[in-house]
């Protein structure tokens, strides 16, 4: 079948069309259960965390929010000192659940705008590379209220969770 557009203008929507169709199917990232965890006032560092699912291999290249500076973080144990470091990406290998979580690998939120209470929301925008395509990946977290830090485990890292 061929097409023939009237004008250039035309045919160049309908190309920003198919482009923003071939984009939305290659969304193929299922993000549920995503949340940050609340502050006090004079916190500056949060953590936002997630479950990602991807139908095909996908890849996590970074993370961004209008309300904080965020990075990729990966958080282990190594000897018996709970390290936190910056990673690159993450792989999100096909139809598997790969679950952002408190000591775990994370979404570090910094110099913070404002203080982050139970029931608001953060907006995140999530960097995912699939099938050769980068696309960006809208997701709203919710604000859950503060855990005990040794519950959580997310502060130790920091240096801030002492005994
Ligand atoms: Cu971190």
């Amino acid at each position: 079948m061929q097409v023939k557009f009237r004008s250039a203008a035309l045919a160049a929507s309908f190309a920003v069309a198919a482009a923003l169709a071939s984009g939305a199917a290659l969304a193929q990232v299922d993000v549920s259960n995503a949340w940050v965890r609340g502050t006090v006032p004079t916190q500056t560092a949060s953590g936002a965390f997630m479950v990602l699912h991807a139908h095909e291999n996908a890849k996590l290249l970074g993370v961004s929010s209008p309300m904080a500076a965020a990075e990729l973080h990966e958080m282990k144990m190594e000897g018996n000192v709970m390290r936190m470091r910056q990673v690159k990406s993450l792989d999100l290998p096909r139809m598997q659940n790969v679950e952002l979580k408190p000591g775990g690998y994370h979404v570090m939120l910094m110099d913070l705008k404002g203080q982050l209470k139970a029931g608001d929301t953060v907006p995140l925008t999530l960097k995912i590379e699939q099938g050769g395509k980068v696309f960006e990946q809208k997701v709203t977290a919710e604000v859950r209220g503060m855990v005990p830090a040794a519950a959580s485990g997310a502060q130790a890292g920091h240096g801030e969770h002492k005994h």
